[in-house]
């Protein structure tokens, strides 16, 4: 999974990449035209507690990549446009985090002169649906004149598809607010459109801002809150200033503060949530592991994330869920209790569940 960190200019995007991938960078390496991409752990505390059970050679936590998009550039209306790198980044992201800036600071003037939420959430809204819009356009008269040509009916299908998303965009509403059928997101997918992306909206308040988090986070659910939107509060500055400390030392001059999630946690918290995705474990004396997958997959299609051959020669699954496991202690125990079951390839996989493929 691929999450793009965008924004405005000086929103905080590579404050939020370094807080988040635990890493400082050179200043001059921030000005560099090109993305910043890094491979993030998601922490999971079922996974550190499985590995104090089993004491395996390993563990291996899920991960997320995350990349520091840049290259937004003041047009010459003095609105805000993509350049091509910007879009070449983003389009084969599957979620997108927008940093919105809450925070003063005198020294980077904000590019607008102003602090405002939801003036710089419309104004990056109103970029995707207009880029959204000429690429659909484009695509429409370039179908249309294929099917003059060959008519087609895998392309005269499109053709409605293609009409109904630029109804939308017309009216400013953003595609990924829309419930498409999985069929016209199989479609759509191929276009890589960009106001289709599950978005997070990341606002980064300043130590001074912590009391009216809240507040901004209701304006925002009351004016916003749209299908496959979430929100995320953090506090980009302050979390920069305790990169070095401990993980114990930041929580505890985190909770001083009154902050009580890192933006670390908030941001795996909400693209999980966004993203519809939940975790699977593998567990042995080798390696116990944490697996991503999308909530309603089968047991089949999980033992084909961890081997493509695992998918095709699947047999049954042996499955605990984590909370049974740790209870019991054992897979014995589970197993005496009557908490160890076989699953077929249609089982659908439960969040914690453990599980062992058998296959041929
Ligand atoms: N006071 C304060 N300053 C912040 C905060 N977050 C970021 N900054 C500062 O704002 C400036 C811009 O932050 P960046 O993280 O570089 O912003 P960006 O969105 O990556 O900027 P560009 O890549 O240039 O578009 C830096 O000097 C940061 O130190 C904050 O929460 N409070
Ligand atoms: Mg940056």
């Amino acid at each position: 999974m691929q999450i793009g960190i965008v924004g405005l200019p000086y929103s905080g995007k590579s404050t939020l990449f370094q807080t988040i991938t635990k890493t400082l960078l050179d200043p001059n390496e921030l000005t560099k035209s090109e993305a910043l991409q890094a491979v993030i752990k998601v922490p999971d505390e079922r996974l550190d507690k499985l590995t104090e059970m089993f004491n395996p050679k390993k563990n291996v936590n899920a991960t997320i990549e995350v990349v520091d998009v840049v290259g937004l550039q003041k047009g010459d209306s003095g609105s805000t446009q993509f350049t091509g790198n910007f879009l070449a980044k983003v389009k084969t992201n599957d979620a997108l985090v927008q940093v919105v800036r809450l925070f003063s600071n005198d020294a980077v003037p904000h590019p607008d002169g102003s602090i405002n939420m939801m003036r710089d959430i419309n104004s990056f809204e109103t970029e995707f649906i207009i880029s959204d819009m000429a690429l659909i356009e484009k695509r429409l008269e370039n179908i249309k004149k294929q099917i003059m040509k060959t008519n087609d009916e895998k392309l005269k299908r499109e053709v409605p598809l293609l009409e109904k998303c630029l109804e939308l965009l017309q009216n400013e509403t953003p595609l990924r607010e829309h419930e498409f059928t999985r069929d016209e997101m199989l479609i759509l997918k191929t276009y890589q459109l960009l106001s289709i992306k599950p978005m997070l909206v990341a606002l980064n308040f300043d130590e001074t801002q912590i009391n009216n988090a809240e507040k901004h986070l209701d304006e925002l659910v009351k004016k916003k809150l749209g299908y496959n939107t979430k929100t995320l509060c953090f506090f980009g500055k302050i979390e920069m200033e305790m990169a070095e400390l401990s993980e114990n030392d930041a929580k505890v001059f985190m909770a001083d503060y009154g902050i009580t999630e890192s933006a670390l946690d908030g941001l795996i918290r909400a693209s999980y949530d966004l993203l519809g995705l939940q975790s699977f474990f593998t567990v042995g004396e080798d390696e116990c592991r944490a697996w991503t997958i999308k909530k309603g997959m089968t047991a089949q299609e999980a033992a084909g994330e961890i081997h493509s051959d695992f998918f095709k020669k699947f047999i049954r699954a042996e499955v605990v869920s984590y909370d049974d496991y740790v209870e019991l202690g054992s897979f014995v125990k589970a197993k005496e209790a009557g908490k160890w079951r076989l699953e077929g390839k249609d089982y659908v996989v439960k969040d914690g569940d453990i599980i062992s493929v058998r296959h041929s």
